[in-house]
């Protein structure tokens, strides 16, 4: 029997941390967010909890400096029995950009790299590039260190709705191929038009389904 699609029915911000005795309790399975400064984090999880003002966007690159934690509850129903899940989003400040110079950058990497090898609780990171350009070193530098931290990652190529349909096929194509993943591992999203909204909700779900198993 074909359960009903997941959806997200509730979205509020938590808490903003930069060590570990700040984050939330109690804990939940997590979905992080990480890619570029600009490249659209902010503006995917607004897109996902369908709330605007959710997460502060701005088209000044840097602006989420913290760990940002939001609630969510995704709920889905099955012949009139709702099954509900809640679980934390992670939205994490950008690489890629340094207002303040090195020593801020290596604080950045810093708290982020810790949060990423010490959560035992994080089922997906979502590593956003924008689907208009190659990925840059520090794209693939953040890829292949996410993989050799063991963590479950999903491309993710932003902005879509600023090419054709055609060419963004074809970027598709281009980092599936260099990058050898499968299918299920990368998805474009615009945070405009929101296309793969819910095919990006079951993929968080899926991903905290096979956590549970494990
Ligand atoms: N057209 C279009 N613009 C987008 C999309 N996603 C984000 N933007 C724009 O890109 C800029 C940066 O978006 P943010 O969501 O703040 O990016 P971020 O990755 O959170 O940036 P930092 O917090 O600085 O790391 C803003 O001007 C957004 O409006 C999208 O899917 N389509
Ligand atoms: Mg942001």
């Amino acid at each position: 029997m074909t359960k009903g699609n997941w959806d997200i029915i509730r979205a509020k911000f938590i808490t903003s941390a930069v060590r570990a005795a700040q984050y939330p309790q109690p804990p939940l399975l997590e979905a992080a967010f990480i890619g570029r400064s600009n490249v659209g984090k902010s503006s995917l999880i607004n897109s996902l909890c369908r709330q605007k003002g959710l997460a502060k966007v701005s088209a000044t690159p840097g602006k989420t400096q913290t760990i940002n934690f939001y609630e969510l509850e995704a709920k889905r129903s099955d012949e009139g029995i709702d099954e509900r899940r809640p679980f934390y989003l992670v939205d994490l400040p950008g690489y890629g950009y340094a207002r303040t110079g090195k020593s801020n950058k290596d604080q950045w990497s810093a708290f982020i790299a810790r949060y990423l090898t010490e959560g035992e609780n994080i089922c997906l990171v979502c590593h956003l590039v924008d689907i208009r350009h190659q990925p840059m070193d520090s794209d693939l530098e953040c890829y292949n260190w996410l993989l050799e931290c063991g963590l479950p990652v999903q491309l993710i190529l932003t902005k879509a709705d600023k090419l054709s349909k055609s060419a963004a096929s074809a970027q598709k194509a281009m980092y599936k191929k260099l990058l050898g993943l499968y299918e299920d591992q990368l998805l474009t999203y615009s945070s405009t038009q929101h296309g793969t909204r819910s095919e990006l909700i079951d993929r968080l779900m899926l991903s905290m389904e096979k956590r549970e198993r494990a």
